[in-house]
């Protein structure tokens, strides 16, 4: 969609706003990069070493080799690795932090946190070979932290939850060598490979992006998600609201954003603080108001029902609301100009990761040791800010709508009585015609939400069960496909599963890294049906992406045998070789290719079309 730069109501009279007032945003920014250089978006420039940079001309005048002799094809597969060496390394380092914290709760070291799935702890303690049998559950927390940590590092053979998986996508990990091992060896590896002189074989550098990627959707990503449920409670569905709309004009309004729960669930903890409620009110305002935005929103929204203001792009037009007292953050997803742009507000942005400062930010270290206090602090230092809104320069859009999310795993089987049958009984009479998962983020290259929203109407009115995370749940959540109501969108199958068992057609499975949930049903699917995942009508897609998270996500499932349409151009086509590897190849290699659509509708179409062949191949 040309032209435009949202199709959410909310941003673009924030956006008026923001021209209005003068306020740059990344869209602005996005313009001032116009035309963005060729050879990056081809991936065809190498900075590796100190004879470059070099860069290859596409149009094959000018050099066809670096000062190495390193070809396009070795410098776009180089360059991709890296890029999913990076996203695996985030969303992984994000796990190990949870499962630190655990650790800590089970020591006794950390006070503020308490294990809140003693069921789901005991469950992943089987799967680790840890005996539950007449040990406390701190002495049960504290072995599994240790087990879990080792998966980074000092595992010898391959990731625990590799024993979730089909054995058939086993044996396929195996011929292929890309059997992920230890979570951190891989992200090392992968620099080592692409380090110079190292791995100047195209194929061999992708089949370590494989890997390595695997390393994340099972491993890093997994326990992400699965420590999270046991510390913070496995989610349920529950209802929220969601958009711009949800910030008050008369509450204090703390925005959090970013990623990792410990911090967001803290905060969720301490705005419940009779005494700061207290404090609230003595400055005028009516209480405090916590929203979240992006991956941590997700968090608590699938925990906590706590509204979510929006997803990446509306980071910023948060701000310009000129009705927050602060921003808060960890890491992940943050822009840089949120300093620059808070500064023209009353807004205190506050950064809280040692890992993750920004420029204008006031920084409050948090961490686990003293993490209420913290929070309450922050939490105050928002409360004082509140007479310095200037409550003339305050536009709060009106937009909000509600949400019902919190389909974990195990609220997905419970609704479905207990076990997958009832879904694979809709599958195979096709009222469920196949199932897609879309994820991922927006990106000013897309009009926000437009690929979404579409993609997902497309996809339910012909039948297709949607599941999402990430910024792409917020958008569907925001265009009201995470109501049962939606219901009335989908095609006539759909809409009676969904009538018979409450359930939305869209259904909202959590923050990026809780795409391991996605992974755990394909899973058990293809498990209970005694097929590899890549039998499965299923198909995933990232219709917005910008993330090198996303990158290592589709790599991940892709790996996993799953077909992904990918909604902007990754950065691969200075290659035949890589393309062709990834779009192609793939599919004799792993079962799952990717294929690149910017139109939503004729991504749509390629999944239908994708389920449908898989389920002629399984003959329903
Ligand atoms: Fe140039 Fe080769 Fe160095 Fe890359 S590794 S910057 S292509 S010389
Ligand atoms: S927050 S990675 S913009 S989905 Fe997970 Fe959204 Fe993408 Fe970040």
């Amino acid at each position: 969609m040309k032209g435009t730069s949202s199709i959410d109501p909310a941003s673009l009279q924030m956006l008026k706003v923001a021209r209005d007032g003068g306020l740059e945003t990344a869209w602005d920014r996005y313009l001032a990069q116009q035309p963005q250089c060729g050879f990056g978006e081809l991936g065809l420039c190498c900075r590796n070493c100190n004879m470059g940079p070099c860069r290859i001309d596409p149009f094959g005048d000018g050099p066809q080799k670096g000062v190495c002799g390193a070809t396009g094809d070795i410098i776009v597969a180089r360059n991709l690795l890296r890029m999913i060496a990076a996203g695996a390394a985030a969303h992984s380092d994000h796990g190990r932090d949870i499962i630190e914290t655990l650790r800590g709760v089970a020591a006794g070291e950390i006070k503020d946190y308490t294990i809140k799935d003693e069921n789901k702890l005991k469950a992943l303690a089987r799967e680790f070979g840890i005996s539950t049998e007449g040990e406390t559950v701190q002495a049960i927390a504290e072995k599994l932290a240790e087990a879990a940590l080792e998966e980074f590092g000092t595992r010898k053979g391959y990731l625990q939850a590799i024993d979730r998986v089909p054995s058939k996508r086993k044996e396929i990990w195996e011929k292929l060598g890309i059997m992920p091992r230890g979570i951190d060896r891989e992200v090392v590896e992968a620099m080592h490979r692409t380090h110079f002189g190292v791995d100047n074989d195209p194929a061999n550098l992708i089949l370590h992006g494989l890997r390595c990627s695997l390393s994340d959707g099972w491993g890093g990503s997994l326990l992400a998600t699965e420590f999270s449920d046991v510390l913070f409670g496995t989610p349920r569905p529950v209802r929220g609201r969601s958009n711009l709309g949800v910030l008050s004009k008369e509450a204090v309004n703390i925005l959090v954003h970013g990623h990792e729960p410990i911090l967001s669930e803290m905060l969720v903890a301490a705005a419940k603080d009779p005494g700061l409620i207290s404090a609230a009110r003595a400055k005028g305002a009516s209480g405090i108001n916590l929203a979240g935005m992006c991956c941590t929103g997700n968090e608590i929204l699938m925990r906590h029902g706590v509204p979510v203001a929006g997803n990446f792009l509306q980071q910023e037009l948060a701000v310009i609301t000129g009705a927050l007292e602060a921003v808060v953050v960890d890491v992940q997803c943050i822009m840089p100009a949120l300093g620059q742009l808070a500064a023209c507000y009353h807004t205190k942005f506050i950064s809280t990761s040692p890992k993750a400062k920004f420029p204008g930010a006031i920084h409050i270290p948090f961490n686990e040791h003293n993490a209420l206090e913290t929070a309450r602090e922050i939490i105050r230092q928002a409360i004082e800010n509140y007479p310095n809104r200037d409550k003339n320069r305050v536009f709060i859009p009106e937009e909000t709508t509600a949400y019902v999310a919190g389909f974990s795993v195990e609220a997905i089987l419970s609704a479905l009585g207990g076990t997958l049958t009832p879904l694979i009984e809709a599958v195979k009479n096709k009222k469920i015609r196949g199932i897609a998962a879309l994820v991922g983020c927006n990106n000013p290259k897309v009009t926000q939400d437009y690929n979404h929203v579409n993609m997902a109407k497309a996809l339910i009115a012909r039948d297709v069960l949607v599941v999402e995370t990430g910024c792409a749940a917020i958008a569907s959540a925001k265009a009201g496909l995470l109501l049962p109501e939606a219901a009335e969108l989908a095609g006539a199958g759909l809409a009676e599963v969904c009538r018979a068992l409450g359930l939305p057609p869209v259904l909202h499975m959590g923050s990026c890294v809780d795409i391991s949930r996605i992974l755990t049903v394909a899973a058990a699917l293809a498990r209970e049906l005694g097929v590899d995942i890549a039998d499965l009508p299923v198909a995933g897609a990232a219709p917005e992406w910008m993330s090198e998270k996303a990158v290592s996500i589709g790599a991940y499932v892709v790996a996993s045998g799953i077909f992904t349409v990918l909604g902007t151009v990754p950065p691969v086509l200075g290659s035949n070789v890589v393309a062709d590897l990834l779009t192609r190849q793939a599919k004799d290699l792993v079962g799952g290719y990717f294929a690149v659509e910017t139109d939503p509708f004729k991504a749509a179409e390629l999944i239908i079309a994708h389920i449908d062949a898989k389920r002629a191949a399984l003959g329903i």
